[in-house]
């Protein structure tokens, strides 16, 4: 009781003195964290972001963007956001997969039928519920963004059929689900961090990676691994997630227009992506890359249902992937 009266007449006081809520007071340049360069389109988006957080804060809060992984990889940075050391990060969901259940879902090979059914799903309830379930792991689910079908690349030899696969060692991204696509496909896995793939493929460590146009476009891979095989196997998207720990630090008013700034970066970020796509595309083109096309995508889809028996099989991620696929 009389620890109440006490911390009551202190609250009084500090709402005299104008000093009630220091943090809401305080004026802060969040830190997120990227692994791509600057003109990339997920770091020009949350840059995007920042702006309209500036414009609608008065100018308190905004955000600065660390790019091309000197942070640390995006294993790395989701674990300094969980413990509040980056207040934010955008990352691939795939290195989410090992740490909650279900933003393996979207990254399932396959499970999209279309870029507007992958953005029909991610806006709709499906994607809020997979925001939705970061939280218990220290996370905020703020918004997915486009990160268009992955594709295999290779150094030496082209991969036309699953049979090509045999034996090569594929970088992967740092989830298990990932591990075993390669498995089911007769490849070796090697999960590394984006930025050391390059000297991978150069050294001869890995044979082949997979990736969008614009990241084997923008980080060169497209000059050590010249044979990309559109094999669209997977459109995992990107993710941008707030810490916990610091959200619950801020006042629900600014949550919200941050909130509402991420969503909202979410059709520019669209509008830049589809271009980029397109540019990058000519620009490996260009460079001399092999494009394969004429290969038979359903012995691709065929070869990995048994990802889904082991990492969809629950009962909770058989419903969640019969909600995208019966999403129109
Ligand atoms: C890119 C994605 C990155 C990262 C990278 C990778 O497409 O934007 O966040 O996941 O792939 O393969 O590591």
């Amino acid at each position: 009781m009389k620890l109440k009266h006490t911390l009551a007449a202190a609250l009084g006081l500090a709402a005299v003195f104008g000093f009630a809520a220091p943090q809401a007071a305080m004026a802060k340049e969040f830190r997120s964290a990227d692994v791509h360069p600057a003109d990339y389109p997920t770091v020009v988006a949350v840059n995007y972001m920042a702006k309209l957080i500036g414009e609608r804060t008065g100018g308190k809060h905004s955000i600065k963007v660390f790019n091309q992984s000197v942070l640390g990889s995006e294993k790395d940075t989701i674990e300094q956001t969980k413990i509040g050391a980056l207040d934010m990060v955008r990352v691939n969901i795939s290195p989410f997969n090992n740490i909650v259940p279900e933003t393996i879902v979207p990254a399932l090979p396959f499970v999209f039928k279309s870029k507007e059914h992958m953005r029909r799903v991610l806006d709709g309830p499906v994607g809020d519920d997979i925001l939705k379930s970061l939280e218990s792991q220290g996370f905020i689910g703020l918004a997915f963004y486009d990160s268009g079908s992955r594709s295999f690349y290779t150094t030496k030899k082209p991969i036309k059929s699953v049979a090509d696969m045999k034996g090569m060692k594929i970088r992967v991204q740092q989830s298990d689900m990932w591990v075993a696509m390669m498995q089911a496909l007769g490849a070796n896995a090697t999960p590394l961090p984006y930025a050391e793939v390059y000297t991978a493929l150069k050294t001869g460590v890995v044979d082949g990676a997979e990736n969008n146009w614009p990241s084997y476009d923008s980080s060169r891979h497209y000059e050590v691994a010249k044979m990309y095989s559109l094999t669209e196997h997977s459109m995992a998207p990107e993710l941008l997630v707030f810490s916990k720990k610091v959200w619950d630090t801020l006042p629900a008013d600014e949550q919200a227009v941050i909130r509402k700034a991420a969503k909202d970066s979410v059709p520019h970020m669209r509008e830049v992506w589809d271009a980029r796509e397109a540019a990058s595309r000519k620009t490996v083109e260009g460079g001399g890359s092999q494009i394969i096309s004429d290969l038979d995508k359903k012995s691709f889809q065929d070869a990995m249902v048994p990802v889904y028996q082991k990492f969809a099989g629950d009962a909770k991620l058989q419903a969640l992937v019969k909600r995208v696929q019966e999403t129109n």
